[in-house]
């Protein structure tokens, strides 16, 4: 064992400069390159790394002494093995051995006062890094080793109250940030809690046997993985709804006209199709639609081709088949298509290519009934329609009051994507379309 003395190495252009941190104390074990202490000058910040490897068995040095380049800072003991490290820098030649003293025999540095040594010294520690404060483009007061830290552990040092002098953050502050995050006392901003731990309120755990008869029924696998992901929409994406209506009583006369043809093609016509067109056609109007988010949030991605996932209801749950390509085809194909997939899905022998690959999502309950209601954004599509059941209604034509067939129609969009205005352009021009299937052909 000998001990070693750690003076202050060279530190460059400053003279005098004042201890700001001090990182060990008695008793602490280091290593090679480990920080001992931070130096603060009115330009710069510096960290002492640590020479050697070994324990600490003095500290010299206190928050506030100054100190310059030879300064008697520290003692470290190291193992005999580790007491004879490579010279830090080379200009700075180690001295000469000389012979074996007392134990614990010390080694020193030609900064400091010689003193008796055992094996040839280094100087007693590397060059300090200056660290420019302003370099960091950070406004925290925080040494560069309470930086790194902060940056491991992904803490924003401006959210962290500094304790030290002046403000100053240390380690502790960070740790203290951590730990309030964690018993949820705080936010990562640094606000209190909403809520517990990850920000979102806990539903209340209740024995609702107390009140009655109970049973507790395991949800199917389809519910816990659409409800996963129905969550994870939810919670990530900013939802607005938009509600509209629309006048198809042509459409749904033509769609009528029709059926007695498409059964013979072995189809059943229902609205959803006509939508499905409509959609697809009004996607190409406003491609922002038709486009997911990049996952950094920065990009739009936008998408040269149409498929459209339909949500079923099947006995399991929910599940959303989507229908490809559905601008390149017909009616009475789509028919096909949506009649298959329905199927397949209501008989669970869906596959992954079936569920993938869709632009934007349809969501009807007009074959069930209610007015309105807010579908979730599959995400990461950007927008979904939700169908509601269409009703005759009386309108008014400037004359008279005249029967019409009324669907009501929402959408819910993104908000990071789409602006409250282009979603009622975008929903005006369903409308449109859907009332006069002329359009489409445009
Ligand atoms: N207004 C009035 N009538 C409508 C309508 C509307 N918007 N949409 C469909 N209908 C009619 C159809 O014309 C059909 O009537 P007829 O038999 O007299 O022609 C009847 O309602 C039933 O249609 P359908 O539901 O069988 O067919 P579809 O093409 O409209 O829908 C499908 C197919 C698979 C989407 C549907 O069966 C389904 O599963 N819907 C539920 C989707 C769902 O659960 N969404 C909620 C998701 S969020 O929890």
């Amino acid at each position: 064992m000998a001990i070693q003395q750690i003076n202050i190495p060279d530190i460059g252009d400053f003279d005098t400069v004042e201890v700001i941190e001090v990182l060990v104390a008695v008793g602490d074990t280091v290593a090679i390159d480990d920080s001992l202490m931070t130096l603060e000058s009115d330009k710069a910040t510096m960290e002492i790394p640590s020479p050697v490897t070994g324990k600490v068995t003095k500290v010299m040095v206190k928050v506030g002494d100054k100190v310059s380049e030879g300064t008697y800072v520290l003692d470290i003991e190291v193992s005999d093995s580790a007491a004879a490290p490579a010279p830090a820098k080379a200009e700075k030649p180690a001295p000469k051995a000389e012979a074996p003293a007392a134990v614990p025999e010390k080694v020193v540095t030609p900064a400091a006062a010689p003193r008796t040594v055992e094996a040839p010294s280094a100087p007693a520690v590397a060059p300090a890094k200056p660290v420019n404060n302003q370099s960091m483009g950070a406004s925290s007061h925080a040494s560069p080793s309470v930086r790194a830290f902060a940056r491991n552990l992904g803490v924003d040092l401006t959210l962290v109250s500094g304790t030290g002098p002046k403000g100053r953050i240390q380690k502790h502050d960070v740790e203290l940030l951590i730990k309030s995050v964690m018993q949820g006392t705080k936010t990562v901003s640094g606000a209190a809690p909403a809520a517990s731990g990850a920000g979102i309120p806990p539903v209340p755990t209740i024995d609702f046997s107390q009140f009655g008869a109970t049973e507790t029924v395991e949800l199917g696998r389809i519910k816990k993985i659409s409800g996963k992901h129905l969550h994870t929409s939810w919670l990530n994406v900013p939802h607005v709804t938009q509600f509209d209506e629309c006048d198809i009583t042509e459409m749904d006369q033509f769609r009528v006209d029709m059926k007695a043809t498409a059964e013979k093609q072995g189809v059943k016509l229902t609205p959803l199709v006509f939508v499905m067109k409509a959609v697809v056609k009004a996607l190409q109007d406003f491609p922002n639609f038709n486009a997911s988010l990049s996952p950094d949030g920065q990009s739009l991605i936008k998408k040269g081709y149409y498929n459209i996932g339909v949500a079923v209801d099947t006995p399991n749950g929910l599940v959303v088949p989507v229908v490809k390509n559905v601008d390149q085809k017909g009616i009475y194909e789509l028919s096909r298509d949506l009649m298959e997939i329905s199927k397949k899905a209501r008989d669970g022998k869906m596959s992954p290519a079936d569920m993938s690959g869709g632009c934007f999502t349809i969501s009807s309950l007009g074959g069930i009934g209610g007015t309105q209601f807010t579908p979730i954004v599959n995400a990461p599509e950007v927008a979904i329609m939700g169908l509601s059941k269409a009703k005759m209604q009386p309108v008014w034509n400037g004359q008279e009051f005249v029967p019409r067939l009324i669907m009501p129609f929402s959408v819910s969009y993104d908000h990071r994507v789409i602006d409250g205005a282009e979603g009622v352009r975008f929903t005006t021009t369903v409308g449109q379309y859907l009332t006069d299937l002329r359009q489409l052909l445009m």
